[in-house]
């Protein structure tokens, strides 16, 4: 297997309980002192974090009690040797962004929703991360006449500048993802994270997170969207994971459904460096609704079984005969050269 050069994390959603839109949960909760104990136990390196889950029921809660609360988790994650990746405001739950969170039409459900992105800022600084996570949820429609798009721009533009201003050394990470549950987002792809940060205040600090699913639902190859966000050095997170065409997101074991879409992942990031100024691989992977508790953490385990599978067969990818094969244009055999590769 390839040397282990990397450095993984997952968060505590990951060890989900089974529920869909249509049943009920299929595994008992866990607390989350158990989970922190299984990614340790695994070997991984660090956790993320949405703002709940480092601090549950935080709307209800001062910043004086959020604060001693989030340095109590950093005590206890130093003291497990796990360092937190990112924090992410989850605002998708509340009933103030049941129509969006920075572009909702109402002026006080926008202004809730940068508050508690400032908040999660502060406990990404407590926390000892300078990552925060947007997964842009709600931001976009299902009804097109219900916003009007150029304004829903601006809107993101200031909710971003709020938080940029907030605190001189946070980096957002944007994490586009082109719809569920909205119809369709405002910031579907990785290309309109990177314009959006452009006409922020900071654009230096604003990047981008490319999870392998979301690029797949967009209908694009996640290595490209690799490509193109380390081409602006604004890759700073990754949440690799499958995806079995369009239908409903997956969250499926890194490479389930596409083997070599997942190759072509990390020959991505190995050509371009991922990691090398720290960045995490992140698996936002969930059991299947059938795994049993017994199972219950082989997604985690797998997805990096395949990752590292996978990094042994970029690097042991016949570089000069590819390179010859292209010189060639014969793309027939490069096509066979990579499929007996995968096989062999
Ligand atoms: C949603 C998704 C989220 C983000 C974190 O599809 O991927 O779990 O990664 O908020
Ligand atoms: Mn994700």
């Amino acid at each position: 297997m390839a040397k282990n050069t990397h450095r993984f994390c997952f968060g505590p959603w990951n060890i989900s309980e089974g529920q869909d839109p249509y049943g009920p949960t299929t595994r008992p909760a866990q607390t989350f002192d158990w989970k922190l104990d299984q990614l340790k136990a695994r070997g991984y390196d660090a956790m993320m974090f949405h703002d709940d889950d480092a601090i549950p029921d935080i709307d209800g809660k001062s910043w004086a009690v959020i604060s001693k609360e989030a340095k109590a988790l950093k005590k206890r994650l130093d003291d497990a040797g796990i360092a937190a990746e990112m924090v992410a405001p989850r605002l998708w739950f509340s009933p103030m962004t049941v129509d969006g969170a920075y572009t909702s039409n109402d002026p006080k459900c926008r202004r809730y929703a940068i508050d508690r992105s400032l908040r999660s800022i502060d406990i990404a600084k407590e926390l000892g991360t300078d990552i925060l996570v947007l997964w842009l949820a709600r931001e976009g429609t299902y009804l097109r006449e219900s916003k009007d798009g150029r304004k829903s721009v601006e809107l993101l533009v200031q909710a971003l500048d709020k938080m940029l201003a907030h605190d001189k050394k946070i980096r957002i990470a944007i994490e586009p993802k082109p719809n569920e549950p909205m119809d369709h987002a405002y910031i579907p792809t990785i290309g309109h994270a990177i314009a959006l940060a452009h006409l922020t205040r900071d654009p230096k600090r604003v990047g981008a997170l490319i999870e392998s699913a979301h690029c797949i639902l967009a209908g694009l190859d996640p290595a490209d969207e690799i490509d193109f966000a380390m081409a602006f050095g604004k890759l700073w997170s990754l949440h690799l994971n499958d995806q079995n065409g369009l239908k409903f997101d997956q969250d499926k074991p890194f490479g389930s459904s596409n083997l070599r879409v997942a190759f072509n992942q990390v020959r991505a990031m190995e050509r371009n460096g991922y990691g090398k100024n720290g960045e995490y691989i992140c698996f936002d992977v969930h059991p299947f609704r059938t795994t049993k508790v017994d199972h219950w953490l082989a997604h985690l385990d797998n997805s990096r079984k395949t990752f590292l599978r996978l990094l042994e067969k970029v690097r042991s990818f016949d570089e000069t005969k590819s390179k010859q094969l292209i010189a060639d244009r014969d793309y027939q055999e490069l096509d066979q050269m990579v499929i007996q590769h995968l096989l062999g």
